[in-house]
């Protein structure tokens, strides 16, 4: 049974409503909405571009200084504003340690500046990509993407976001003052130990379910959060960058009016009750702020598994009990305020929900000239117990999971693709619900789980759920050239699937 399908119990929901979790240390206080750094580089950039990953320390806000790692920060990265049409020369310095990467997730880029396995960056050392901006508008990000390695340094804290714009979305009536009427949250889960440092320890079931935290993390900070907006309309741009768990989020008053996806706009504003992201993926959403006082972000995740008797006393040991009963009594999902809004009569941005934003026609499966079928192989046989043991905190040597009966090799390219053709990939799964990705290009979903995808991701996605032995199909072209040295990957964006070599490498000529 796929434990993901759980509806979250009428306990977990009022527990939520009180603004309260019965749970561990800290999801009590409402803390202030962090707002991550922004650099515009709209406006131009006299040299190169330096994000500098480096190993700090940062506080979540429970007073306790965890070793983290970030990028020109103490953890996560700036929020880049860039636009179509530019170059960006960064200087990308790698002081954390060991080796390292920085991938741009969502970016049309080929495939020696992408960021992946190949474009190592050993410690001490700067890699300096021209990164060209070809695409429209859409919220992207960029993290580690070292083999093996992923999982955890992006747990640490190697993520950052990059905000394209275009002269659409930029005389587009919609709200855009960073940190006043437009948020950047970035969403995670994260584990903290009983002295309240930040935790990432691999075991098997961390392997194979992913990591999953129970304390949700907004921006850096411990939800819940807060923050006081004028009266008008309010933008979040969202990005779920936990390593594995898929998050449900939904507001306290109203539906969620969506307007974009990983990719982009969405045709018109699109009405959902509940929203299902899955790891590495992107939507943006509008909260109209003039006519409620107040309105939340709720976001419902799965904790992790306790592993049976010894780790119900594990738990009890580390956490406590208040953390122990609210697993018993969730049975496995956790429901909280992540943001709460909080209007102020100041007049804010004004304008009505958009109706027409960008021009989407319907994917076209005539112009497939390809099919590729890919499954993945979350059970190989490989013993995952002795994996964790033997880790150190990594995912081995990434021979432990598979696509298509091969785990990742970077020596092995498994796919050749023609640049400009129209494919149809097709991707299921053994066992579990899976997140596939696709990098250097952005795809139309045209079958989610055996079914149609709901409204909201039938716009540009580089990103789909894949669940069981029934297909999800995407329609996909790619632009750029990827060629052997530096080929494009494809992968499940369960980090810990990824680095155990549910991973696979493509070139594009
Ligand atoms: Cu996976």
């Amino acid at each position: 049974m796929n434990r993901r399908k759980f509806v979250v119990g009428a306990a977990t929901a009022s527990a939520a409503l009180a603004g309260l979790t019965p749970f561990g240390m800290a999801q009590t206080v409402l803390r202030p909405l962090p707002i991550l750094p922004m650099t515009d580089l709209i406006k131009g950039f006299e040299s190169r571009i330096s994000l500098n990953l480096s190993a700090s320390t940062h506080d979540f806000g429970n007073g306790v200084n965890s070793n983290t790692f970030g990028i020109n920060n103490s953890y996560l990265g700036p929020v880049l504003k860039v636009r179509q049409g530019q170059t960006l020369p960064f200087e990308v310095l790698n002081e954390i340690g060991e080796v390292s990467t920085l991938h741009w997730h969502g970016l049309h880029v080929p495939g020696d500046v992408d960021g992946g396995p190949h474009q190592q960056i050993e410690p001490g050392a700067i890699w300096s990509p021209d990164v060209p901006i070809s695409q429209k508008a859409s919220m992207n990000w960029f993290h580690s993407h070292a083999h093996g390695k992923t999982a955890q340094q992006v747990y640490k804290g190697l993520a950052g976001v990059l905000l394209i714009e275009d002269d659409e979305s930029l005389s587009a009536d919609l709200p855009k003052t960073y940190g006043v009427d437009d948020f950047t949250l970035v969403l995670q889960d994260k584990t903290f130990d009983k002295s309240g440092s930040l935790n990432y320890t691999l075991t098997e079931t961390v392997l194979d379910d992913g990591f999953l935290g129970e304390t949700l993390v907004v921006n850096g900070a411990i939800a819940p959060t807060l923050q006081v907006v004028q009266t008008g309309l309010v933008r979040l741009r969202i990005l779920n960058a936990c390593n594995a768990n898929f998050l449900n989020l939904s507001m306290a008053t109203g539906p969620l009016n969506i307007i974009a996806s990983d990719g982009g706009f969405l045709a018109s504003t699109v009405q959902t009750d509940i929203l299902t992201m899955a790891p590495g993926e992107r939507y943006e959403i509008l909260v109209d702020m003039r006519r409620v006082d107040i309105n939340q972000l709720l976001v419902s995740y799965e904790l992790p598994e306790i592993d049976g008797i010894g780790g119900y006393l594990r738990e009890f040991n580390t956490r406590g009990f208040s953390s122990l009963i609210a697993k018993l009594w969730n049975e496995g999902d956790l429901e909280i305020a992540a943001l709460t809004l909080k209007r102020q009569d100041e007049p804010g941005f004004n304008a009505s929900m958009p109706e027409n934003l960008a021009n989407l026609s319907a994917p076209d499966k005539t112009e497939a000239s390809v099919t590729r079928s890919f499954e993945l192989n979350q059970y190989t046989g490989a013993d995952l117990e002795a994996l964790a043991a033997a880790g150190d905190n990594y995912c081995g040597n990434g021979s432990a999971m598979a696509i298509n009966g091969k785990s990742m090799d970077m020596d092995r390219i498994d796919e050749n693709v023609r640049k400009g053709d129209t494919e149809i990939w097709r991707i299921s799964v053994d066992d579990w619900r899976h997140p596939f990705h696709i990098h250097g290009c952005s795809f139309r979903i045209l079958t989610q789980e055996g079914k149609q995808p709901p409204a909201y991701a039938q716009g540009w996605k580089d990103m789909v759920h894949v669940d069981g032995e029934v297909w999800s199909e995407v329609l996909v072209r790619f632009d750029c050239e990827a060629l052997k040295d530096a080929p494009y990957m494809y992968h499940c964006h369960i980090l810990e699937h990824e680095d155990c070599g549910m991973m696979g490498q493509f070139t594009v000529a």
